[in-house]
This record gives structure tokens, C-alpha cells and sequence, in this order.
């Protein structure tokens, strides 16, 4: 978890005091979920309020819930925050892959929703990658739809920004993301991300995944974007 060197000092100090006194590690030692950043029924009409809280509350909760639960079987999970986990998941079981993954990936989308209106735009450095490799914001647009529509049973649609510094799209299975360092997944830092799985739409969508897709444009967060973009280039 990532924790300024202050609040550091202050849990290694409570952290001995616990260890002093006989007691286990408070729970605020362990992964938190993190709180909506906007009311359940902001996305309405494209995203319902009941889908919003199942798959926050329930969904994302069981993630958090299930990755604490495998704290003790691995204790080194404890010293890691969960951006640093991605990059080290190959080393631990598929239940930490699996519900570690699912944190990571739902902490990051609902960051990347804002309600209709709110989100911004691409910024002129953003536009200017995607130009330069995809040809056009039409041309990444389709692309990533297409990884969207066609990645089979549940998982992730993906704009990176690969070691490079090109773009591109990807997607992954399940709640494997571009981070994480298994064979077969092309790497690289997630601007952009959508979830795929059905329990993300079918409330509202049932089978019909494209509708989700398209109306999910238009709650992009282009404002994140634009800044996880400029942090990902400014680390060169
Ligand atoms: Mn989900």
C-alpha cells in the first residue's frame, strides 16, 4: 500500500507498539477498498446505480477481501503496495494473481469513469501518440473496441504505453493485467482500461456487450488519462 514516509514512520511505531504489547497487526495494516470517487448513480443512464454497487461493493469488496485472506499463506504481500505486487505476481499463487489482479484493475477503472460531460479530452501530447500510432483517435478507438468485443468469456480491453514509449492495445484474461509479469501478456503502463467481464454489464446490457462498449465513451475520464499518460512519459 502505497504510504507517504511519514505515515510509514507512524505505522512501523504502532506496528512495534502492537508487537510490544502482544497483540496481531491492526487491520488497517492490511488492502483497503477504495470508496467510489462519485455517486453510485453518476453514470446513469449508461451505467445503473445497481450495477455500480454490486460491482463495487460486492465484486471489488470479495477482490480485497479474498487478496487479505492470503496474507498470512504469503506474508511478504504485507511489505508490497499493490502497484508493486503486478510486477511480482508470477512469484506467488494463482489465488494472489487472481484477487490481487482484481484490486489493481478495479482501484485504476473507477478513476478512469467520470459522469458524462465531466471527463475532459485528450490532451495535445496524448492525441499526438495516438496519431502517431494508431493513425488516428478513430483508428485506436476501433482497435480497442475490437479487443473490447473479441476477448472471449471475462477479462480486460487495454491502452498502453509499452518500455518503448509507443502505444497500443492489448487485452487480458480474467483480472490479468499489463503489468504483471506472466508470459504471454504483452507489458507496458495501462492508460486506459475497461472491464469487460459480465457482471460489469449485463444488468443492463445482458448479452450485448458492443452496446456496453459504445456507451461507455462517453464517461471516459480523459483528465486521468491525460495525467497517467504524462506521468508514464515523464519517468524516462
Ligand atoms: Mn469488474
Amino acid at each position: 500500500m502505497p504510504f507517504p514516509l511519514f505515515t510509514r514512520f507512524l505505522l512501523a511505531g504502532l506496528t512495534a507498539l502492537c508487537l510490544l504489547l502482544g497483540s496481531a497487526l491492526p487491520a488497517w495494516a492490511e488492502f483497503s477498498l477504495p470508496p467510489l470517487p462519485y455517486a453510485v448513480d453518476a453514470l446513469e443512464p449508461a451505467i445503473d446505480a445497481t450495477t455500480m454497487t454490486i460491482h463495487h461493493d460486492r465484486h471489488h469488496g470479495a477482490y480485497v477481501a479474498n487478496l487479505n485472506g492470503q496474507i498470512q499463506a504469503n506474508p511478504s504481500l504485507a511489505d508490497l503496495n499493490l502497484n508493486d505486487l503486478q510486477a511480482k505476481i508470477s512469484q506467488f499463487p494463482v489465488a494472489v494473481r487472481n484477487n490481487g489482479g482484481g484490486h489493481w484493475n478495479h482501484s485504476l477503472f473507477w478513476t478512469l469513469l467520470a459522469p458524462a460531460g465531466q471527463g475532459g479530452s485528450p490532451s495535445q501530447d496524448l492525441i499526438a501518440a495516438i496519431d502517431r500510432d494508431f493513425g488516428s483517435m478513430q483508428a485506436m478507438r476501433t482497435q480497442f473496441e475490437q479487443a473490447a468485443t473479441t476477448r472471449f468469456g471475462s477479462g480486460w480491453a487495454w491502452l498502453i504505453r509499452k518500455p518503448d514509449g509507443s502505444l497500443a492495445i492489448t487485452s487480458t484474461a480474467n483480472q490479468d493485467n499489463p503489468l504483471m509479469d506472466i508470459p504471454g501478456i504483452e507489458r507496458g503502463v495501462p492508460l486506459l482500461a475497461l472491464d469487460v467481464w459480465e457482471h460489469a454489464y449485463y444488468l443492463k446490457y445482458q448479452n450485448r456487450r458492443p452496446d456496453y462498449i459504445q456507451a461507455w465513451w462517453p464517461l471516459v475520464n480523459w483528465q486521468e488519462v491525460n495525467h497517467r499518460y504524462a506521468i508514464a512519459t515523464s519517468g524516462r
